[in-house]
């Protein structure tokens, strides 16, 4: 076992991967409590902990062709060039792999949108989180955690956000869901009329982990009461499966805030799961 890499994953060679993991360890743009640069690190040891076979979906991580290509070194940029950061690496990429980062704050997927963007017409946004995240503006800083979305809606525009989870924010934020995204909910249960116009469109999955109940997830900057429980989390993710998801994260966990190391086990889990049911073989 290689603690430095993600259970099951390979280093990066010529041959070409399924899903490549991207480690983007910052988190200078969160605002309430800082940690989760150490969130790869976290989850990758915590990897080692659980089995790389899913009982639910009766897949095991060891057939997926999963690369980790390590961390982004970007601990020290300013959020705007980490963005470009992101971006730039996953231009690098083949066409043909699906990345997958592992935050960091939330500011990490901007990059990564706007990259696959590019690539991919239409692109849609699936977002499971507590908190809308789309403030144009937070604390004077337009790349803050808080305007994650709002920055994805630049680049991707209107009816293009599904926001699954969402109960905190400000009224404007709910607001400019109600006008500029396609749906939004306190419920992870997304409709579907929704899921049917997905289905036509090359997807974006991100996923801040204080989507989960703080009791599940303790160890994320803004932990917020009223969440799902880890199965409801899973079933969700379940019923997007045959999505055709062309990059995917996760983000928030922030392990200096849970001692007992829970909430990278989690989130460890959560990869193993997403890279089973969405990458494409
Ligand atoms: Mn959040």
């Amino acid at each position: 076992m290689n603690s430095e890499r993600f259970l099951a994953a390979r280093a990066p060679t010529a041959r070409a991967a399924a899903v490549t993991l991207l480690g983007v360890p910052y988190d200078r743009t969160q605002s309430y409590r800082r940690g989760a640069a150490s969130g790869p690190a976290a989850i990758r040891a915590a990897s080692q902990s659980i089995e790389s076979y899913s009982p639910a979906l009766d897949a095991d991580l060891e057939e997926v062709a999963l690369v980790d290509a390590g961390d982004l070194d970007v601990a020290n940029h300013a959020p705007a060039a980490m963005v470009d950061a992101v971006a730039r690496e996953i231009e690098r990429l083949d066409d043909a792999t699906q990345p997958f980062l592992l935050g960091g704050d939330h500011t990490v997927s901007v990059g990564a949108v706007r990259a696959l963007a590019a690539r991919h017409q239409g692109l849609c946004v699936v977002q499971l989180d507590a908190h809308t995240d789309l403030r144009d503006q937070y604390e004077g800083n337009a790349y803050s955690h808080a305007c994650a979305m709002r920055r994805v809606w630049d680049v991707v525009g209107d009816d293009r956000l599904v926001q699954a989870g969402v109960r905190s924010g400000v009224r404007e934020e709910f607001a400019f869901a109600r006008s500029h995204g396609r749906w939004s909910s306190d419920s992870l249960v997304i409709p579907e009329v929704v899921l049917t116009a997905l289905r036509r469109r090359p997807i974006y999955l991100t996923v801040d982990i204080d989507v989960l109940d703080p009791a599940y997830a303790p160890g994320t900057s803004n932990p917020e009461p009223g969440g799902p429980a880890f199965n409801n989390l899973l079933s969700a993710l379940t019923r997007l499966r045959g999505m055709r998801v062309v990059g995917l994260d996760l983000v928030e966990v922030s392990p200096p805030h849970d001692p007992s190391g829970i909430t990278a086990i989690a989130a460890a889990k959560l990869v193993r799961e997403m890279a089973l049911l969405f990458a494409s073989r």
